[in-house]
């Protein structure tokens, strides 16, 4: 299924991101927002319960304050990942269908208040040190309308096309994960309820200050080429789906409660989920190991150990 129009593309190149919208029906949305506020035992008509401080600090210091939520594998967030027409933009993008979905986490972004100011952040999942620059996609469905003040998504816009020349510009011991702003332009995307907004991992981007009174409520959906031959990948994406296990690793601190292992349910998977998550095979005769072994994107300069596992 082509989803994704020539002037999508071109969108694509020149901005390094690129927003699809109704990418899932209302109903799914619902689903995720009734999950989400439930996951966090907090009550959506009461603001008084959204400020508890989260049970665990996160390894990636940015992401503290901007309301990760840890839950990973609700049947819910599984829905939207086997939904043809995220897979089919992600294969417009990649250029093959035969892809592996992240097994990604929520957002809920609350809005500032006098003893709650997270500022937000910019920043690059990958190492942007290594040469030649990594290249990978992420992604993340607005689950309700999202206004520029609403704490939603911001970056600098075309960075991906120029980033070589602009890191030529910067000093040798720069962080190779957060860009001097110096100059920068950044741009808050408003998004509307079902928009699923891909963008290029070299783009600098973050989550926004919410300024609003309404929270932000967002699911990471991303995918990249299965690794068929990755059989440690291949089989923990696959205990994590069937015992709702949290993906491990520095950004992600993971549920104290067990929540999701202990009271959750194992979603249902269509055809297509069952090759979105590797549990059937896109192709026959792929040899175990082909394609390397779990430290294949550390090496390419990602921080994430683990393959098609979060954005
Ligand atoms: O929530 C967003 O819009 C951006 C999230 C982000 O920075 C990330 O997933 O690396």
């Amino acid at each position: 299924m082509h989803v994704l129009s020539t002037d999508d593309l071109e969108f694509w190149q020149e901005h390094g991101y690129v927003v699809i919208p109704e990418a899932a029906p209302p109903e799914n949305l619902q689903a995720v927002i009734d999950a989400i506020w439930e996951f966090q035992e907090m009550n959506p008509a009461d603001p008084e319960s959204w400020y508890r401080t989260p049970d665990r600090v996160n390894g990636m210091v940015e992401l503290n304050g901007s309301g990760m939520v840890e839950m990973y594998n609700h049947p819910a967030l599984w829905a939207n990942r086997q939904l043809p027409r995220i897979h089919g933009a992600f294969a417009d993008l990649w250029g093959t269908a035969h892809l592996w979905v992240t097994i990604d986490r929520c957002n809920l972004n609350v809005p500032n208040r006098a003893e709650f100011d997270f500022g937000g952040f910019i920043h690059w999942d990958i190492d942007t040190s290594v040469v030649p620059l990594p290249f990978d996609m992420q992604g993340v469905l607005s689950l309700t309308d999202t206004t520029p003040e609403q704490g939603g998504f911001q970056c600098i816009p075309g960075m991906p096309a120029r980033l070589p020349e602009w890191i030529a510009t910067q000093p040798a011991d720069r962080n190779p994960h957060r860009p001097d702003m110096a100059g920068l332009e950044v741009k808050t995307v408003a998004t509307r309820a079902g928009d699923l907004l891909i963008w290029n991992s070299q783009l600098p981007h973050g989550v926004s200050p919410n300024r609003s009174n309404q929270p932000r409520l967002a699911q990471y959906i991303s995918m990249s080429p299965a690794q068929e031959g990755n059989e440690v990948a291949r089989q923990w994406r696959i205990d994590s789906w069937l015992h709702r296990i949290a993906p491990e690793g520095n950004p992600f601190p993971g549920d104290p409660r067990d929540w999701e292992r202990t009271h959750g349910t194992t979603a249902a998977l269509t055809p297509l989920g069952r090759k979105l998550l590797g549990l059937d095979r896109w192709q026959e005769g792929i040899v175990a190991g082909a394609e390397g072994d779990m430290a294949t994107n550390q090496q390419r300069g990602r921080t994430r150990a683990t393959p098609g596992f979060a954005s």
